[in-house]
């Protein structure tokens, strides 16, 4: 039997129920995007059964993947609730949510992979965490998601100019219609899950993700030009509804916590072995892949979105500074 919210306070509760749970135990509802054979959801598996054999079994869950629980705002809506008790949340989603967490989704914020992580792990992930804190979301570790790069049906993009008239999907977030429309592109916002037929049917053009999104998908199918431009590095995180937070004991929360971090560790490492598996098969599938070979045009193109970011926010000022400087 499922239980949502699911935490349940004790024998009695467990006895009004008909449950065999035992006195104080835990059953977390876990929210994926992703399908089972993905790094992020062997990461949060990896995570559940960390949780449970370093709680003796008192804390269990299960996770349920390919959105099957809603779309992603939604679902961080549900975990704000404490109807969903966790998930991995891509950052640009919560954007709309969390204020801070749009910095990680301003184009070309990260130099690299390798500096994102040093800024996850240090003062910008805790500066996020502060900010997700304040709207009932607990930070338990930062996943990879690598870098988005373009995909469309049409042709190979290498300056921005080519996106120019494109119909691009893009995550629930006003700054990446901002991005698309620096270029002169039209930006459809749209559910991870409606991309594949919106580009089969051609309601969008293209897309952009990260290559393991891209195959995953099966979005290269129905889109085979893939434009290496990585132009946003948006980490992930895997966050607990505070809700669901409050109720565990410190014990229980320090558990919880490195099992989250660790789990974070596994993730990164799955994750680089994915890039490499996904660009193979999609190849392999005949898709057209382009090295964008001058970035700067592109960087330059987007440099609208800062302006228009940091207008709208000047308290992002000091953030953004942070993250832009990070070395
Ligand atoms: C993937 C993220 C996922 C997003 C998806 C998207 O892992 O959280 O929902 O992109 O583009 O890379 O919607």
């Amino acid at each position: 039997m499922k239980l949502s919210g699911s935490v349940i306070a004790g024998g009695a509760a467990a006895l009004l129920l008909g449950l065999s749970l035992e006195a104080g135990a835990v059953e977390l509802r876990g929210w994926n995007i992703h399908v089972e054979d993905y790094p992020v959801s062997h990461g949060m598996e990896r995570f559940l059964e960390d949780v449970a054999e370093k709680t003796d079994g008192r804390i269990t869950g299960k996770v349920f993947h390919g959105g099957v629980l809603g779309s992603q705002p939604d679902a961080i809506e549900q975990v704000r609730l404490g109807a969903i008790d966790f998930g991995v949340f891509s950052l640009g989603p919560m954007g709309q949510v969390v204020p801070e967490t749009n910095v990680v989704s301003l184009p070309f914020i990260f130099k690299s992979i390798e500096q994102m992580y040093r800024v996850m792990d240090g003062a910008g992930g805790e500066a996020l965490g502060k900010g997700l804190e304040a709207k009932g979301i607990v930070a338990l570790g930062w996943y990879d998601a690598g870098a988005r790069s373009f995909y469309n049906s049409v042709k190979p993009i290498n300056t921005p100019a080519d996106v120019a008239g494109m119909k691009v999907r893009v995550m629930n977030n006003d700054l990446f219609v901002g991005m698309i429309e620096s270029m002169g592109g039209n930006a459809t916002p749209m559910a991870f899950a409606e991309v594949y037929q919106s580009l089969k049917t051609g309601v969008v053009d293209g897309a952009e993700n990260n290559p393991p999104s891209y195959e995953s998908t099966g979005h290269y199918e129905v889109a085979q030009f893939y434009s290496i431009s990585q132009h946003l590095i948006i980490p992930e995180c895997l966050c607990m509804s505070k809700i669901t937070w409050d109720r565990l004991s410190p014990e229980d929360q320090a558990i919880v916590k490195a099992a989250g971090r660790a789990s974070a560790d596994y993730q990164r490492e799955l994750w680089q072995a994915r890039e490499k598996a996904s660009m193979e098969t999609v190849l392999a599938a005949g898709v057209k892949v382009n090295e964008v070979a001058d970035k700067a045009p592109f960087q330059a193109a987007m440099e609208p979105v800062y302006d228009q970011f940091l207008a709208a926010h000047p308290e992002m000022t000091d953030l953004v500074t942070l993250f832009r400087n990070a070395e």
